[in-house]
């Protein structure tokens, strides 16, 4: 059972850009993290993921990589690293670094190589083609496919050097790597391993389900309104993924004990996950599937629809059910690309900001797998009020604006509202500390907004607080690791047709656990039996529930034993 210590485990996400600037220049750091360690321990978190701190230019915030051994200066060096991880396990913590390896930076040693020439020996470690068939190179619409990038434009950079375009799914700087070929993967697979060797325990691996393209390149299909094609079924879950998530096993965790491996995978299926965690097959540990976050935004990108419960409790549904016998989940609200679940799924005014962010903590902690913290989500952290879109500083964010209103014609307030709601600087806002300048994140101006509300949202209120979220997440943490039926117990969904509540139960052996959470501000009367006896575990409210009956954005456990 020992590889299996992380199904008991709790994971916090830190953004290092926005969690602690300790040397002055309004963008967090490595001794920020260090200097804010007991407040991790605090929590009573079990390992700490940290997003990418590698060199790098920062076009998508270090999700574009140009040295994979080193630190960017922005952020510290390898001593200051070093630091962290002893600190990091001091404290009983593990901690995983992000493994952005589907691209590098264009400014990686690799790729300079790669586009110095067509017979270069690292030519082949990108995806280079010509132009399309009996176009002009470098002329609209001669890119090789039709596919847009994750940013906005094409997919495909025209290089002047060599004249030929080469691939990057997500911005120009961010070259897609070519893992058809074998030293490419050995290159990585050696980096990996130098990391493991200086101590780390494993790693969340960056879009992992889109390293395998499908060949030959193809075009996508077009939707009417649409500058480029969604090129997806080109490259997630390509034919190799699973193969290449083998030998990467083979190469770097096999022999190593208490690591954990997370891949990332928009449009992960149900039976590929099974396949993808099936702990006998050797690839990963556990991925992050997309559904529910996606359960807002129907087929068309720019609009935004109310949650529907119903669909939620569908999709986790599906996932709990898929994942009980072979493979585990992985279990989010908020990342640094999602916008703040406070906001999104539950109510962040003043009323019910605490109460519907801990109902949203007792509902996704209390199902079946690993949950993630993201930083700011144990203060109930909300989205930014953003007025235009000189506020935002995310690539995507930017790009996207651009691309809909300029190429695709949308009105700019509609695409506004959009971003508002989704947009991934809503994550990124600094970590709120205090009530001082800046929410105690800087002693400058910090690279992007700190959220107004840091007076009454910040660390330092929330842990004064005995009935504030940061000590209910405490509490939630702490049920995973002494209940076993929490960790182990079998899920069954109730009421899937009610569109207010969400409620299930856990059972292992005679122990039996009841999670009701009310994602409304009404009250409502949960239609369940037999529950008179049990004993009340958790419940989000200063007041005694009075029966089955949920107060507003209400949340209760309930166990029994029979
Ligand atoms: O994100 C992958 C991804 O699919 C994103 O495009 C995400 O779905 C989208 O931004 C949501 O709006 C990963 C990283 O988490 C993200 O920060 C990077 O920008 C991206 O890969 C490229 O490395």
């Amino acid at each position: 059972m020992t590889e299996l210590w992380w199904k008991s485990a709790v994971v916090y996400q830190i953004y290092p850009r926005s969690f602690a600037d300790a040397d002055g220049d309004g963008m967090g750091d490595l001794q920020g993290i260090i200097d804010h360690l007991d407040h991790l321990a605090e929590l009573g978190v079990d390992v700490i993921w940290l997003s990418p701190i590698h060199k790098s230019p920062q076009d998508d915030n270090g999700y574009d990589i140009s040295d994979y051994q080193d630190i960017d200066p922005l952020f510290g060096d390898l001593a200051t690293f070093d630091a962290l991880m002893k600190g990091v396990h001091q404290r009983g913590m593990k901690l995983i670094m992000d493994l952005v390896v589907n691209h590098s930076s264009d400014e990686h040693a690799w790729f300079q190589e790669s586009r110095s020439s067509k017979d270069n020996p690292k030519r082949d470690w990108y995806w280079w083609r010509p132009a399309r068939d009996g176009m002009e190179p470098g002329t609209p619409g001669a890119e090789p496919t039709n596919w847009g990038a994750a940013f906005g434009g094409p997919a495909w950079a025209y290089d002047e050097k060599t004249g030929e375009y080469y691939l990057h799914l997500f911005s120009p700087k961010q070259p897609d790597l070519n893992w058809e070929n074998p030293e490419v993967r050995q290159a990585v697979y050696a980096m990996m391993n130098w990391w493991l060797d200086r101590g780390v325990d494993g790693f969340r691996m960056d879009v992992i389900n889109m390293i395998s393209k499908v060949l030959p390149l193809a075009d996508g299909r077009l939707t009417a309104g649409q500058a480029y094609a969604d090129g997806s079924a080109g490259y997630i879950n390509g034919p190799r993924n699973h193969e290449f998530l083998h030998e990467m096993y083979e190469q770097v965790f096999a022999g190593r004990e208490d690591m954990l491996t997370v891949g990332e995978m928009p449009g992960v299926t149900v039976d590929e996950a099974i396949l993808f965690t099936d702990q006998e097959r050797q690839e990963v540990d556990m991925v992050f599937q997309f559904d529910h976050v996606w359960a807002d935004r129907g087929g068309d990108p720019w609009r935004v629809f109310p949650l529907q419960l119903t669909v939620l409790k569908g999709i986790f549904g599906r996932w709990q059910a898929g994942l009980a016998e072979e493979g585990w989940n992985s279990l989010y609200w908020n990342n640094h690309d999602q916008p703040r679940v406070v906001s999104r799924y539950g109510d962040d005014s003043p009323e019910f900001r605490s109460a519907s962010a801990k109902m949203l903590g007792t509902v996704l902690h209390l199902h079946r797998g690993t949950p993630y913290v993201y930083q700011g989500e144990e203060l109930g952290m909300t989205n930014y009020p953003f007025r235009s879109i000189t506020d935002f500083r995310d690539i995507e964010a930017l790009g996207q604006f651009r691309q809909a209103t300029e190429i695709e014609g949308r009105a700019p307030e509609d695409v506004l509202t959009v971003l508002r709601a989704r947009g991934r600087d809503n994550a990124r806002t600094p970590m709120q500390w205090d009530d001082s300048p800046n929410g105690g994140f800087s002693s400058t101006t910090p690279w992007l907004a700190v959220n107004p509300n840091y007076r009454e949202i910040n660390a330092t209120a929330e842990r004064a607080n005995p009935d504030s979220v940061f000590h209910y997440y405490r509490q939630l943490i702490k049920l995973r690791h002494d209940e076993p039926a929490v960790v182990d117990g079998d899920f069954t969904m109730l009421l899937p047709n009610d569109e207010r509540l969400y409620a299930f139960t856990r059972r292992l052996a005679s122990t039996e656990l009841l999670v009701i959470g009310n994602f409304t501000g009404e009250t409502v009367r949960a239609e369940i039996d037999g529950w008179e006896e049990s004993e009340l575990l958790l419940n989000n409210l200063p007041e005694a529930p009075d029966g089955l009956t949920m107060a507003p954005w209400q949340a209760v456990v309930l166990r029994r034993t029979r």
